[in-house]
């Protein structure tokens, strides 16, 4: 297959079921992911050849990292490479498979007897197997993965590592799901492995996500699976049947694309009372940017000049753009109040409060005559961000950047009080 245009590849490191792992020599930390041309299941018991599966994987796993790389959830993904292969983080694999379902199916029912198919876990249900072919993936408790006391690339796997990738699944499985609703397609179960990049120690998203990696029914129709399961389910491995497998797993390459374009774009107006708010509204302006979120700063007074704010109003009522105004005015605010008495966007007030009349000066944001529906929210960075939820009710690659961005926060906030602890010790 397709190797290499200027990359120097070393050593194979690596070999498995499905691909290839090789250093890259003069790129120390990455690796040469090369996806292999045959389809697998039941631990390789059935070995088919599929001609350009391996392109297909290839097109699965980019967009699917990439699509969650740029929500910001950490994996090892780097770039695609060639047709079959990408560059990734040279990681330490934990040797875990994480399941999350939201639907109940497959081995689900046969370990859970009396559960029906179709039986819906919210919150999502998870589980963990140990990768042990020998042992044909043993379920494993929490207590078991604990006791276990792996250690990779330096890193001890203990009660922070495991709550760590705990959460990451799930958020990991949200986005994902998301994504696919946009598709009409329910994600009812996905596996995932954990690395531990060997540079950095960090705990990242690694291997691939392809659909091997999950269920996926089409209009939550199990009948219509795309998945690989038609291919387990195969009773005969006949050139047909093999046709069919093949048309679902373009079917997903082809979608799977879609899962990296917006379906509903918005943007956010900023409308500052006075360019001495400037530094204030880059702030939010730089916060929407993050959530993906285009924003454009305003100068208009409400007081001073409330025609002007109406019309600079209208300019964004007028092309159907879904908008979020946000005021930020000092002193006594107008100006959000008068957006949004006389706007059906959502207004919301972000004063700029200074130190020696803020305590009074807010309440010009926050006393409002009857039916007016602006919020007030201090903070520059967190009035972007409700922005961005508000956004997210409609564009799925908004709400994953919120999604990542409560992940990742929830992680710092674990591993600083880890390195606290440890300090203390
Ligand atoms: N970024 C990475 N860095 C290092 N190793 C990786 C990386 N991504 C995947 N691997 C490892 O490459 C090996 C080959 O992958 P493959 O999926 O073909 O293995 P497999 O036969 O399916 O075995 P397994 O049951 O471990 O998945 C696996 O051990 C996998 O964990
Ligand atoms: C993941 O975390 C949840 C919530 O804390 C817990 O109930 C569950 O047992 C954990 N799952 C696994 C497989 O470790
Ligand atoms: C996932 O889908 C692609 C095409 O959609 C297919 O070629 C690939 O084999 C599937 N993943 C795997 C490895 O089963
Ligand atoms: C906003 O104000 C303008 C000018 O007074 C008025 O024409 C318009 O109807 C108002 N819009 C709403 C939604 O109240
Ligand atoms: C030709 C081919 O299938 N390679 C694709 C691998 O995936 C990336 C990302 O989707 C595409 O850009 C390549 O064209
Ligand atoms: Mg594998």
């Amino acid at each position: 297959s397709h190797t290499a245009e200027n990359l120097n590849i070393g050593e194979k490191l690596n070999e498995g079921k499905t691909k290839q792992i090789f250093e890259i020599v003069d790129q120390p930390g990455l690796v040469l992911v090369q996806s292999k041309d045959q389809i697998t299941a039941g631990n390789a018991a059935r070995k088919d050849q599929m001609e350009g599966k391996a392109a297909m994987a290839n097109k699965t796993t980019s967009s699917v990292f990439r699509l969650l790389q740029e929500s910001g959830i950490k994996t090892a993904f780097v770039k695609q490479h060639s047709d079959t292969a990408f560059i990734a983080a040279h990681c330490e694999m934990i040797p875990i498979e994480w399941v999350c379902r939201r639907v109940a199916t497959g081995s689900f029912l046969k370990r859970n007897p009396g559960v029906k198919e179709g039986f819906r876990f919210s919150p999502l249900k998870m589980e963990m197997f140990f990768k042990d072919d020998a042992n044909n993936d043993p379920q494993w408790s929490e207590e078991q993965l604990l006791e276990a006391k792996f250690c990779l690339s330096g890193l001890p796997i203990g009660r922070c590592e495991v709550d760590i990738m705990n959460r990451s699944t799930v958020a990991i499985f949200e986005i994902l799901e998301r994504a696919w609703a946009t598709q009409d397609c329910t994600l009812v179960d996905m596996k995932i492995e954990f690395g531990v990049n060997v540079k950095t120690q960090e705990i990242v998203l690694a291997d691939v996500i392809d659909n091997d990696s999950w269920r996926l029914w089409p209009s939550g129709d199990r009948s219509q699976q795309k998945d690989k399961q038609v291919y387990r389910d195969l009773k005969e491995v006949t050139p047909e049947a093999m046709q069919v497998v093949k048309r679902n797993f373009e079917w997903v390459a082809e979608r799977v694309k879609m899962l990296l374009e917006p379906q509903v774009s918005g943007r956010v107006v900023v409308l500052m009372g006075s360019t001495s708010d400037m530094a204030h509204c880059e702030k939010i302006k730089k916060a929407c940017v993050s959530f993906g979120i285009s924003c454009s700063l305003r100068v208009t007074s409400a007081h001073k000049g409330p025609d002007e704010t109406l019309r600079i109003k209208a300019e964004y009522e007028g092309d159907g753009i879904p908008t979020v105004f946000v005021a930020v005015a000092g002193r006594s605010n107008g100006l959000g109040p008068v957006m949004s008495g006389n706007s059906t966007y959502p207004v919301i007030n972000c004063p700029p409060l200074t130190p020696d009349w803020g305590a009074q000066d807010v309440w010009s944001s926050l006393r409002m005559p009857s039916g007016l529906g602006c919020s007030t929210i201090l903070s520059p960075e967190a009035a972007a961000q409700f922005a961005a939820q508000i956004f997210g009710l409609t564009n799925h690659l908004v709400w994953s950047k919120v999604r990542a961005s409560m992940l990742n926060t929830w992680v710092s906030l674990k591993q600083a009080d880890q390195k606290l602890q440890a300090c203390s010790l």
